[in-house]
């Protein structure tokens, strides 16, 4: 059948299930919005290509599925080389289909013209040019299934203008993707007999194991060997934090007192103190062998998929009774920590403190609430403060450190999930990133409630280099910034707060007002996250 290649593109990703895509206006991209708007396929236009990109990251981190961006020929594409990082990065399945100048015309100086493979190809699983028009389904089909497939992460293509032509070609059907190698059963075996033989075992869960959906086998496990589990990233929630095997303020005792500790679907990395915890024999279980750490003495390891990893060491797992006095220490110390927290909860200072927000915010928050990061020190105390209960509910950047991701990961997350509540926590110098997509969210009509901890400074850098240097360069903003009148400008819901009892009120308008909200509460620039380092 003759088909042009906005059609045969639209027509792949339509039997791969995508129905969204995101992008912004370019005429070498024409062809393919014809073909997705012939599919009756969502096409998301937005103001910025770091926010198509990062919201079709943020999609694939709320949907565990592909997410697709569609970004124009040259400074479409670089545009979008930082959210496509983040998602090699995290492991997050994406999808990039770029536009390209015409290769009949290739070397005169076409408008855009830029070869972007080499540029992508040390950030993605995969990037190549597509040269021509019959070749269209057969390519969108192996970039999504290699995007899909652990390790997953972002793939690249791009389509030459003059190869968007007609083609006699029929749409094959869609692979599907598999779900990775199974794990080697003698290295389960290894692993439940490490775990069986531990006094102290630990278990950290990261994104792989979360895109592995593995939370049901995983939860089997912990319960039944009686390992207490730490999360970073979007393991999050893979236990939710009121489960008896839950843990996060006892991390710190927890890695130091091990005698085992279990990392699933992360790397190690400086997250993980590069994998070194005490005395701790270390376990690394990933989902594909390139992903096993090389730069730390391992006592076991197994690649492959996490899922089946985690059966594997629920059948092989007794109930076993000798954790129970390291998950009742544990406990105590947990217990003890969040209790000490509760004063800073509720702090009722001015210039406010920040952690006041997360303790106006725990108080309205669903249990599927959906809660992303973008800032520094403001957004820190969101890592620590916030618990999360759903998988795929706590979204940061990743290992990455990307600041903007905000807006993006807002609208996706609000377009997929339009039901639960979405919620942003931005440091002022982040939300500057993506603040004109602010706009976006609102001719979408994205139930979103933004919270600024407007602190007038690159807070994160700021109090760091005063330590070190005594004083500090490049890290004031303009104080008290009044970006809830941006918001009400661009047609958002906006609020000012200065005083600690309006943020609790704030918040609840914000969550009742249809459509995007933003709560600005100026904090105090003093108040600096207590942490170790920042680098690493
Ligand atoms: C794209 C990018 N640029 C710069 C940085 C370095 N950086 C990390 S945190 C931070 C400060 C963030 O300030 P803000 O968002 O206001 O949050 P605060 O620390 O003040 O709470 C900076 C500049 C980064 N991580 N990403
Ligand atoms: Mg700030």
């Amino acid at each position: 059948m003759n088909n042009d290649a906005g059609w045969l593109a639209a027509e792949m990703l339509a039997r791969h299930g995508i129905d969204t895509i995101f992008t912004l206006s370019g005429g070498h991209l024409f062809p393919l919005y014809d073909g997705c708007v012939r599919h009756e396929q969502r096409l998301v236009d937005v103001r910025h290509e770091q926010t198509a990109t990062f919201a079709a990251e943020g999609w694939a981190k709320v949907t565990r599925r592909v997410g697709v961006a569609a970004l124009t020929a040259g400074p479409g594409v670089t545009n979008g080389v930082s959210a496509i990082t983040g998602a090699r990065m995290t492991g997050s399945p994406m999808l990039i289909v770029g536009g390209r100048a015409p290769q009949q015309r290739w070397g005169s100086g076409s408008l855009q013209e830029l070869d972007h493979i080499p540029i992508v190809a040390s950030v993605t699983k995969d990037a190549f040019t597509i040269p021509a028009a019959a070749d269209v389904p057969g390519a969108i089909d192996r970039a999504l299934v290699t995007a899909a497939e652990a390790h997953r992460g972002p793939v690249f293509v791009d389509v030459p203008l003059d190869a968007w032509g007609p083609a006699d070609v029929d749409v094959p059907e869609a692979t599907r993707p598999s779900n990775g190698q199974p794990p080697d059963p003698d290295a389960i075996t290894a692993v439940a007999t490490l775990v069986a033989e531990s006094a102290r075992p630990v278990l950290l869960v990261g994104a792989d194991a979360y895109f592995a959906r593995a939370e049901e086998p995983l939860r089997a496990f912990a319960s039944d060997a009686r390992v207490p589990v730490f999360a970073n990233g979007l393991g999050r929630g893979m236990v939710p934090a009121d489960d008896e095997v839950a843990f996060a303020r006892a991390r710190s005792v927890a890695f130091r007192d091990a005698d085992l500790v279990l990392v699933a679907g992360s790397p190690l990395d400086f997250r993980l103190n590069f994998g070194r915890f005490g005395d701790a024999a270390v376990v690394h279980l990933t989902d594909s062998p390139a992903q096993v750490a090389s730069h730390v003495d391992l006592a076991a390891s197994s690649a492959g998929d996490i899922a089946a990893t985690f059966d594997g060491l629920a059948e092989r797992s007794a109930t076993n009774p000798a954790h129970d006095d390291w998950l009742t220490s544990l406990r105590t110390v947990e217990s003890e920590r969040r209790a000490a927290e509760q004063v800073d909860l509720d702090a009722d200072v001015s210039p406010i403190k920040p952690t006041r927000i997360y303790g106006e915010l725990r108080a309205r928050l669903a249990r599927d609430a959906i809660v992303i990061g973008d800032g520094g020190d403001f957004v820190s105390y969101a890592g620590k403060l916030i618990d999360t209960y759903t998988p795929g509910c706590f979204l940061d950047p990743g290992p990455f450190g990307c600041l903007g991701t905000g807006m993006g990961y807002a609208l996706a997350a609000g377009l997929a999930h339009p039901d639960r509540q979405v919620v942003v926590m931005l440091g002022d110098g982040a939300l500057g990133f993506s603040l004109g997509d602010l706009d976006t969210l609102v001719r979408w009509g994205v139930n979103v409630v933004l919270i600024v901890g407007n602190n007038g400074i690159w807070g994160l850098e700021k109090h760091p280099m005063q330590l070190i240097f005594g004083y500090d360069v490049v890290a004031e903003l303009t104080p008290g910034t009044r970006y809830d009148q941006v918001a009400t400008a661009l047609g958002a819901h906006g609020e000012l707060v200065v005083d600690p009892a309006d943020i609790g009120p704030a918040l609840d308008r914000a969550f009742s007002t249809a459509g995007p909200s933003l709560v600005n509460v100026l904090t105090d620039p003093a108040d600096a996250y207590p942490r170790s380092s920042n680098l690493g």
